[in-house]
């Protein structure tokens, strides 16, 4: 099953290009590509060569650089396009053209006919060439397309028996995880292909999706880091390993060097110019944070009351935050034993109510935390007169 088998690949060099924020170097485009490649992506998608020269000269720099992950660029389907793209010594192509009404009508004025005729020719050409590329055929805007069109232009594409790969893409970000699983799953019985899914974010379900592809039959999932892409991007990376991790860890764990991915992102927001977003998956700043005392007691006892994901697996560290109105004694008693100090089970309690009070009063910190720990421990406090001391 492919939720179990699914391949990466990793477009932060092609779709992610297409971020408002991007603007690689080569050598920024070469510290990525080693970057995902030991982080063990399968696939590396980049830049067409046709889109500017210094594109193909990165393109030939990025597939001299011998990794593990097959590189692939992404072109139109066009002989003119498919011919300098072989030239580059990339394993892959990836081929994309638009079949629904509105691209039809606004972008390349094509039928479906002349779809099927122009996808034939292209495909067959490629195939001829390079008897052993890896070929994938793609529609752009698959989900806005008539149902009856896309799958007549699949069937005649599969009848062809030249494509290894099967693209659908929701390029305006608007298909749901039902959709998504229906069509895959139809794409899946009706050809023979495998089943690649491009999801855009637009809607907030590019993650869901991307996880509605595999359920449904679908093979790879493209992603970008941190999301980055057209508009507000499309499957992140990052987001996507927690949903398979969550799915099933033993697998992620194999398959990908987790430890890389906050550095990967990092390095990746420095570039275009973003921060790491608080809510993200594995990476956003308190995604290990956990605060309520009720919370934090159940942590203590086992972390996964709590946490689906592990934090100590991707090289991330757990925090519980105890400065607060919503603090427990569980969790100020572990601060304590942390900090060494030696304090009753009824001081522990007492100074619990003490910070709750005080956090009605004003935001507290760590610190005030610790030294309120240090100076009862010292025995300058008795519970009695816990509230004498905030002056
Ligand atoms: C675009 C194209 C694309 C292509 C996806 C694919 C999309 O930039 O509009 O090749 O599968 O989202 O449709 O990224
Ligand atoms: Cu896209």
């Amino acid at each position: 099953m492919s939720l179990d088998n699914y391949r990466i690949i990793e477009s932060t060099l092609r779709e992610g290009e297409q971020f408002i924020g991007a603007n690689f170097s080569r050598d920024d485009k070469i510290r990525i590509a080693r970057a995902l490649d030991a982080f063990g992506v399968e696939y590396l998608e980049l830049t067409s060569p046709l889109a500017s020269p210094g594109s193909l000269a990165d393109l030939k720099a990025i597939t001299g650089l011998g990794l593990n992950a097959r590189i692939l660029t992404h072109i139109r389907c066009r002989i003119e396009d498919a011919r300098i793209a072989l030239d580059t010594g990339v394993d892959g192509l990836d081929v994309v053209i638009g079949a629904s009404s509105q691209l039809r009508k606004f972008s390349h004025g094509m039928s479906i006919d002349e779809i099927i005729d122009l996808a034939a020719e292209t495909l067959t050409w490629i195939r001829a060439q390079a008897p052993d590329i890896e070929l994938r055929f793609s529609t752009e805007d698959s989900f806005r397309s008539e149902e009856k069109d896309l799958l007549r232009v699949y069937l005649a594409v599969d009848k062809l028996g030249v494509v290894d790969r099967f693209g659908v893409a929701d390029t305006v970000g608007i298909a749901t995880p039902m959709q998504v699983y229906r069509l895959v799953d139809t794409l899946r019985r009706i050809t023979t292909a495998d089943i690649e899914f491009h999801g855009h974010n637009d809607a907030g379900s590019a993650i869901a999706n991307a996880f509605a592809a595999l359920e449904g039959g679908a093979t790879h999932i493209d992603t970008t880091v941190l999301g980055i892409g057209e508009r507000n991007g499309i499957t992140s990376l990052g987001g996507f390993i927690a949903r398979m991790y969550t799915y099933d860890r033993a697998t992620v764990r194999r398959k990908y060097r987790l430890t890389m991915l906050r550095d990967i992102e990092l390095m990746i927001a420095d570039m275009v110019g973003i921060d790491i977003p608080f809510n993200n998956p594995i990476t956003g700043y308190s995604a290990f944070t956990h605060k309520a005392g009720i919370h934090a007691k159940a942590i203590l006892n086992a972390p996964e009351t709590y946490e689906a994901l592990d934090p100590t697996d991707f090289g991330l560290t757990r925090y519980l935050s105890i400065a607060h109105r919503l603090t427990g004694w569980n969790a100020v008693k572990a601060r304590a034993e942390q900090l060494g100090l030696d304090l009753s089970p009824d001081q522990i309690k007492a100074l619990t109510r003490h910070i709750k009070a005080l956090a009605d009063e004003r935001a507290l910190t760590l610190d005030d935390v610790d030294e309120l720990l240090y100076h009862w421990a010292d025995g300058q406090e008795q519970p009695a007169s816990q509230f004498a001391m905030t002056h």
